[in-house]
């Protein structure tokens, strides 16, 4: 692999490779892709969209795309001129970068000078053009019939009471809170309060457990964490003070001690009087922040001030804070979100995703918000009461478009199309997929059957690390190709790379790199620059590395096709192979873990572990359930293991390097292709191995 290979193994830790999962050419959920000269391929928007779309021609996106690239000062100061500066950015400093760690520290800077407010730009600037009376959010509980809503005005005095509670709890500028909430409008409402007051938020996804929730906060060292009581999903009702009380007390151990726990009284899941509380550190949402005033003054920050901290995985055990600054994340959220779903004014919005993940922080909250749109916040499980419920949801707010994840599309699919039928869903006028590769015949299927043929797909590959959408489709502009997302959006520069780092050109598959920055960017990883560098710009050299396999076909189009680290995308989530080992051998049985990630028809991607047991400890059921359990503790229900695979012993080379190559081979019981074992320290284990996998 060459001195960029060399780096990235060193990077990523003893005994691991950045690609050891090296399938750039790999199809998408065991399908073939198609092939690349098939006439029927295409799928055209319909004449009508086109000509309403904000992008209506390829042409038209050519010319556009063209003057990023030449000119991306003067492209991006006229996108940002669309909001409020208190201070305008000086026009010599639009765009400060280094991404070549040849050249010295990667540097990343946008609109250097300028002072504004995301909060400011998404709130109080839509009240003041005149649109408080419209519907910021729609709640809808996981009840049905159980819902809520916010006008613009209303979400300003709830973001200015919730603000100006925080100030009094001693946050100011630049002080970090944590947010461990399930998606009631107080989570955006969260958010938004920390940003209008310079405060940095971390939400932390309420399916962490509270080994995870304290290992952020433990890195963060919020003043003020901020939770409610408990959620309901589906049938479960899940404690989440309890989980946060561990949490606390974990944390605390750690030397990090926090003061406050505001706690929202979500009184539709637990009441308060069978709430823990620990007197002195718990506040009630309810008893506190509704006695603040509604008017708050907006904290003028740099655009290069932090906005928000999101820990996601990587190929090592601890999780990475991903930073991302103000200005130009505010910018590229909002102008990736208008164009990839041809937004306007009249849309009913919907993003399932939670605020937990980025795409909840981009496609729920800044993004829509920053264009005035009315969103959907949904507390519930989309299969609950029963599998028509997004449908039911849909046909109830009139929702126009539709952003979620594959995972969803196939499972839902898999319920069959009864439930859909019962529905009208002709308010809808675009979807989106997000989250991992589409498969096309979940591709088909959403296009077909949820959008009656009628609904172009936005298929928006990014990233946590990339702020916003990077390559998808236009949805008036071009057609599309079911599991491809087309296109870079304005700015971007997408190269696919081999192995040695060089750039090809036409028809090629390798490595999927981004050349020169754009404003979205993250601007380090959180008190890890070194990280920072290693992971993302030492792979290769000049180029942000997005640890993705990627194949352009001899349109241009672009086709991902997943990880090539050691990273597993379960159901959209992005799961560190390293994590879930780190966790299991927290178990006092485990003596070694290898996880690998196998095809999983409704996932995705599920996850496998090979678990060999301390000397003298018999494999059994129990031993199986108590493993799974504890990745749940340490992570997370949605980190579970789908199989436990006892191993005697695991493939080594005799320098005592786990093969997981091997591993994935007998994973996925591609017994064919093993491979040469014979540089394995003892080749009888892989028998063994093979022996023993239907236990
Ligand atoms: C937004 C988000 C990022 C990883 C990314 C890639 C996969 C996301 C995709 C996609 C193919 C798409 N991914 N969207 N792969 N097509 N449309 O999911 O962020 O949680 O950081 O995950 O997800 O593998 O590298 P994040």
């Amino acid at each position: 692999g060459g001195p960029a290979a060399v780096a990235a193994a060193a990077a990523a830790g003893p005994g691991r490779h950045p690609r050891s999962g090296g399938r750039p050419c790999a199809a998408v959920l065991g399908e073939p892709l198609p092939a690349l000269d098939d006439p029927g391929l295409l799928v055209h928007p319909s004449a009508d969209f086109a000509a309403r779309a904000l992008v209506s021609s390829e042409q038209q996106y050519r010319e556009m795309y063209q003057r990023s690239i030449d000119d991306p000062a003067g492209f991006w100061s006229e996108v940002a001129e669309e909001f409020y500066w208190e201070h305008r950015w000086n026009p010599d400093q639009v765009c400060a970068e280094n991404l070549d760690v040849n050249k010295g520290p990667i540097k990343i800077e946008w609109f250097k000078g300028g002072k504004t407010n995301i909060c400011y730009n998404a709130v109080d600037r839509n009240v003041e053009a005149g649109n408080g009376g419209k519907v910021a959010m729609y709640w809808e509980g996981n009840e049905p019939g159980q819902d809520g809503k916010l006008t613009y005005s209303e979400l300003l005095d709830q973001v200015c009471q919730l603000a100006n509670y925080l100030k009094s709890a001693g946050v100011g500028k630049g002080d970090a809170v944590v947010i461990y909430l399930p998606m009631l409008m107080e989570l955006p409402i969260a958010m938004l309060a920390c940003a209008r007051i310079g405060a940095v938020h971390s939400v932390v996804f309420a399916g962490f457990s509270a080994d995870a929730l304290a290992q952020r906060v433990v890195d963060c060292k919020p003043k003020v964490v901020i939770t409610c009581n408990a959620v309901k999903r589906g049938l479960k009702v899940i404690p989440l003070k309890d989980i946060v009380d561990t949490a606390l007390d974990e944390s605390a151990k750690n030397g990090v001690d926090v003061g406050i726990c505001l706690t929202y009284e979500n009184g539709s899941a637990l009441n308060k009087v069978d709430t823990r509380w620990k007197t002195g550190r718990d506040v009630w949402w309810q008893d506190v922040v509704p006695s603040f005033p509604t008017k708050c003054d907006v904290e003028w920050v740099d655009a290069e001030d932090p906005l928000f901290l999101l820990y996601t995985s990587g190929s090592t055990g601890k999780p990475k804070g991903v930073l991302h600054t103000t200005g130009g994340y505010m910018v590229y959220s909002a102008t990736t979100f208008k164009h990839a779903f041809d937004y306007k004014p009249t849309d009913i919005y919907w993003c399932t995703a939670d605020c937990g993940w980025i795409t909840g922080h981009s496609y729920v909250t800044y993004g829509p918000l920053l264009n005035g749109a009315t969103v959907i916040i949904f507390e519930g499980a989309p299969n609950y009461p029963d599998p028509g419920r997004c449908w039911d949801i849909v046909d109830k707010y009139g929702v126009t478009i539709f952003y979620t994840a594959p995972t969803l599309v196939r499972s839902l699919m898999r319920d069959g199309t009864e439930y859909v039928g019962r529905y009208s869903r002709k308010s809808l006028r675009v979807l989106g997929s997000v989250g991992e590769p589409i498969n096309p015949t979940a591709w088909r299927w959403f296009y077909d059957v949820i959008g009656d043929s009628r609904c172009p797909i936005s298929d928006t590959w990014w990233q946590t690390e990339t702020g916003g959408f990077m390559i998808t489709p236009l949805p008036g502009a071009w057609p599309q190709k079911p599991g491809s997302a087309t296109f870079p959006f304005f700015g971007v520069q997408p190269v696919i790379v081999d192995e040695k780092g060089r750039e090809m050109e036409g028809e090629c598959s390798g490595y999927l790199c981004i050349k020169k920055s754009w404003p979205g960017a993250f601007r380090t990883l959180y008190g890890d620059k070194d990280r920072y560098e290693t992971t993302y710009f030492k792979p290769f050299a000049g180029y942000y590395f997005s640890g993705d396999g990627c194949r352009r076909d001899k349109d241009g189009y672009h086709w991902l096709t997943g990880r090539v680290d050691d990273v597993i995308n379960v159901s959209g989530h992005r799961i560190g192979t390293a994590e879930v080992e780190s966790a299991l051998v927290l178990h006092p049985k485990c003596a070694e873990a290898a996880v690998v990630g196998i095809d999983h028809e409704v996932k995705g991607q599920g996850i496998y572990a090979f678990v060999t047991l301390v000397d003298g400890v018999p494999y059994s059921d129990d031993i199986r359930k108590s493993l799974v359990m504890t990745v749940r503790s340490q992570i997370g229900a949605f980190a579970a293991p789908d199989k436990i695979h006892w191993a005697p012993g695991l493939p080594k080379t005799r320098s005592g390097k786990i093969m997981r190559r091997i591993l994935r081979k007998i994973a996925s019981r591609q017994l064919d292709e093993l491979g040469d074992t014979s540089t394995l320290a003892d080749p009888g284990v892989v028998d063994q191995l093979i022996a023993l996998s239907d236990n």
